[in-house]
């Protein structure tokens, strides 16, 4: 069977691709630099087409499995937008992929993209005549709609079989694109249908929690955003007498407030509660990012000082209880940790030395860290943004599911680790179910966020932003902690962190944003902060764009 080319070159007129543009596929699938909602939808319109017609391929490659395309720029302003492609068992588009992705985005004409399609088809030796499906969701940004009928689009264009999830968060689309592939099989992961997603979360967190002391409420900043109707309608199912929870930043219709000021991503950088939530000492908050695939949990002390528990804490505290729970149920399974580069020096040193677990550290991005976690029976990954999960190999599933207790407290330990399989989102990493996971050791532990914050204490450090002329002229080697490119720059970075006591520094371009970003790591506050601006200076003077900052601006 050959391509339809009329069918995508009549769709493909209505999708014209600005000249001006090259794209370029991020850290998670394509996102609009900074613009404003009509230019973001100009710009993103023929991408988000174009994915369309990539999904589509994608599927009918993979014998008809159901790929997901989700709609969204997460922890990005509301003005941008974006869009993450999902494989069948909910991971992200495998990097092979990738190149494809670029090649169709960046065809300058219809006969351009015709001729790359082709390209694409014979390259990845793609059978036309396979079915397609695609399922498809997006979060509460105002471009979403426009933007979702592109991508409808482009799979009409191929005759995909099509699932609109409607409004969703990344975790519940990844988790969709699982369950449609795997349902009725040995392996189905759960009701394709959001109602089911709450069912297996609330069944296994209501088992986890039975019989324990009931923690205060916990208060949560869903950064105005789809996390927001998406907690709710969670909390409605599991009941308030099991999960009390306090959302707040819960306005997604009013305009601009997506990730303004709150959320994840702004309390990570910012290491700093959400503007106009007044944190009461001791008690227990946590952020969302803007498609809830992210968060982070804070607190205030007595004095009044904000302390962030971001996601190396949730992986240290997440290890320490699987572990335990394996060895109290009497197996012989081993846990890992993914991180990367942006993990703090400290929580590195708690994880090997003090829980005694190997460490892998990878290059940014959910996909490079999905992956090194495959390698482990348990592993697993968390950013330090507060974007991870843990997962289970297939052997340590049959063995989690087939053991024989041999007493009552190891079928007591078997029980909780079966259910903690079933509160995980094993897809990616997923706010919802990161924050069950938190709240169910604590519960367990009876801890509260100060004693879970007791176990190492972060050195001080400083994330910082500097707007360059080409973010695509830096490149990096060893898991981005050195820079390769520009020539020299390395060397620099180097001479600036001599002799700053436990200084560390590197420089990376980001993948969502267009900028370069700059981590900072040292003995002390000041010296971080020093050393964070000391080096965005040496990045800035040479490559940087726009006003020198003042100093203090980073
Ligand atoms: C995405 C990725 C994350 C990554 C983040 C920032 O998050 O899924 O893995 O840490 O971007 O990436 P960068 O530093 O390259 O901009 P999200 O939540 O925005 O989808």
């Amino acid at each position: 069977m050959s391509l339809n080319e009329n069918a995508v070159r009549t769709a493909s007129q209505a999708h014209p691709r600005p000249a001006d543009i090259t794209y370029t596929y991020g850290t998670a699938g394509f996102r609009a630099e900074s613009a404003p909602p009509p230019l973001a939808q100009q710009v993103l319109d023929s991408v988000m087409f174009r994915v369309g017609l990539l999904a589509a391929l994608r599927s009918k490659k993979l014998g008809g499995k159901t790929i997901g395309v989700m709609v969204t720029a997460s922890h990005n302003p509301e003005k941008d937008n974006g869009v993450k492609l999902v494989d069948p068992m909910g991971e992200m588009l495998h990097s092979s992929w990738e190149a494809y992705a670029t090649l169709l985005a960046n065809a300058l004409s219809d006969d351009a993209l015709i001729a790359r399609l082709k390209e694409v088809v014979q390259t990845a030796e793609i059978d036309l005549s396979k079915p397609a499906k695609v399922v498809y969701g997006y979060d509460t940004r105002p471009s979403c709609r426009t933007l979702v009928r592109a991508v409808v689009d482009g799979l009409s264009a191929f005759d995909v079989e099509q699932v609109n999830a409607g409004l969703v968060t990344t975790p519940q689309l990844h988790y969709l694109t699982r369950c449609l592939n795997t349902e009725g099989t040995p392996d189905a992961y759960g009701e394709p249908t959001i109602e089911g997603y709450y069912k297996k979360l609330a069944n296994a967190y209501t088992t986890l929690a039975k019989g324990r002391h009931l923690l205060p409420a916990l208060t949560v900043d869903c950064a105005n955003g789809v996390g927001a109707p998406k907690l709710k309608e969670f909390v409605k199912v599991i009941g308030q007498d099991i999960l009390p929870v306090i959302p707040v930043r819960d306005h997604i219709n009013l305009a601009g407030q997506l990730n303004l000021n709150c959320g994840a991503d702004y309390v990570k950088t910012q290491q700093r509660a959400p503007k106009n939530v007044d944190l009461v000492p001791w008690q227990r908050y946590c952020s969302f990012d803007g498609d809830a695939d992210r968060i982070v949990f804070y607190y205030a002390d007595g004095e009044g000082t904000f302390h962030l528990l971001d996601g190396d804490k949730i992986a240290g505290l997440a290890a320490g209880f699987i572990m335990d729970l394996v060895k109290d149920a009497g197996l012989g399974v081993k846990v890992g940790v993914v991180q990367t580069a942006y993990a703090n020096g400290a929580s590195t040193k708690y994880l090997t030395e003090v829980l005694g677990v190997p460490v892998t550290c990878v290059p940014t991005g959910v996909k490079h860290l999905h992956h090194a976690a495959e390698s482990y029976d348990i592993g697993a990954y968390f950013e330090a943004n507060g974007h991870g999960t843990v997962l289970f190999s297939p052997s340590t599933l049959t063995a989690i599911r087939t053991h024989t207790p041999s007493t009552p407290s190891q079928a007591a330990a078997l029980d909780n680790l079966r259910a903690l399989v079933e509160l995980i989102n094993q897809t990616v990493g997923d706010a919802l179910s990161d924050m069950l996971l938190v709240e169910t050791v604590l519960l367990h532990r009876q801890w509260t966020p100060a004693q879970w914050d007791a176990a190492y204490s972060d050195f001080p450090n400083r994330l910082v932003k500097v707007l360059v002329q080409d973010r695509h002229a830096f490149t990096t080697t060893d898991a981005e902690r050195k820079v390769e490119k520009p020539e020299g720059l390395q060397a620099k970075i180097d001479e600036a962190v001599k002799d700053v006591v436990g200084g560390r520094s590197f420089v990376r371009p980001s993948g969502t944003e267009d900028c370069v970003r700059v981590y900072a790591e040292a003995a002390t506050r000041e010296t971080a902060d020093e050393l964070a601006n000391k080096v965005a200076y040496i990045v800035f003077d040479s490559y940087g764009k726009g006003q020198r900052p003042v100093n203090g601006f980073f």
